[in-house]
């Protein structure tokens, strides 16, 4: 089976790296839509038109058995039409309130995401739904997804700029004691999150969406006896190619994915 994993840019790469450590012999393909990134800036309208080209582009040439949309950003406006227009099974990324919810102790939790995710009405209902008791924190910044994407390319974390976005959380009387990563690129500077909130949990939706995946793919294939198929099988697709790509290709191996 093939599975698709797509994002504005390095995010989703969070996400496939749950799903390649449970199935580990898929066949993958990673897309991320480079000429476009980022996606926290762009109207609905347009991502939802965007995500749909892509995906019909990809399936012109690929087979594909499953797709994750591996960006909060677009799934929590995308998922409904791309659901009624692919018959493949689509698999969205969101922020992970439901489990946030149940860990939390203070009931204080906190939402880093785009300023779109932030707006969407999709999370307000999925705060509504599963943390009506809790004082959810929302903050939506631009930079870090930015941020995440340097680092991935060897750019140090400015740990006074990180300081200086975070302020309205480090200057409440009550801390988060739980933080939602909801954007896929935040996994990859949690380190540096993390150094400013020492006492609180991190959670993020690699888990459960490799679980999600898992379970869809198990109704259809045997996974168990999969074949091996060589890393070098795997691809990764970009909407431009500039320099950023060729570096970022060179990491791309680090995480079995080939050219
Ligand atoms: N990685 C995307 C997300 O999860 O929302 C968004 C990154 C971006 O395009 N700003």
């Amino acid at each position: 089976p093939t599975v698709l994993v797509f994002d504005s840019g390095i995010g989703g790469l969070s996400i496939y790296n749950e799903i390649h450590n449970k199935i580990p012999h898929l066949h993958y393909i990673y897309a991320f839509d480079n000429e476009m990134f980022p996606y926290g800036d762009k109207s609905s309208e347009f991502l939802i038109k965007r995500v749909s080209q892509i995906i019909d582009t990809i399936i012109k040439t690929y087979s594909i058995d499953l797709v994750v949309i591996a960006c909060n950003t677009a799934s929590t406006i995308c998922l409904p039409s791309l659901r009624s227009k692919f018959s493949f099974p689509i698999v969205g990324v969101v922020p992970a309130i439901k489990p946030a919810s149940k860990i939390t102790k203070n009931k204080c939790i906190g939402l880093l995401a785009t300023k779109a995710t932030i707006q969407r009405a999709y999370t307000s209902n999925l705060i509504q739904e599963f943390a009506p008791d809790c004082d959810v924190k929302l903050l939506g910044l631009s930079e870090l997804a930015h941020i995440a994407e340097n680092k991935l390319q060897g750019i140090a974390v400015d740990m006074q700029q990180l300081e200086t976005l975070l302020q309205p959380w480090l200057k409440l009387s009550v801390i988060p004691d739980t933080i939602v990563l909801g954007c896929t690129h935040y996994p990859f500077i949690e380190e540096e999150l993390k150094m400013l909130f020492p006492h609180t949990t991190f959670i993020d939706s690699g888990n459960a969406i490799a679980a999600r995946v898992t379970s869809l793919l198990n109704e259809r294939f045997d996974l168990n006896n999969l074949e091996q198929s060589s890393s070098k099988d795997n691809i990764v697709l970009s909407t431009q190619c500039n320099q950023h790509v060729e570096k970022l290709m060179k990491k791309l191996s680090e995480y079995n994915l080939g050219k």
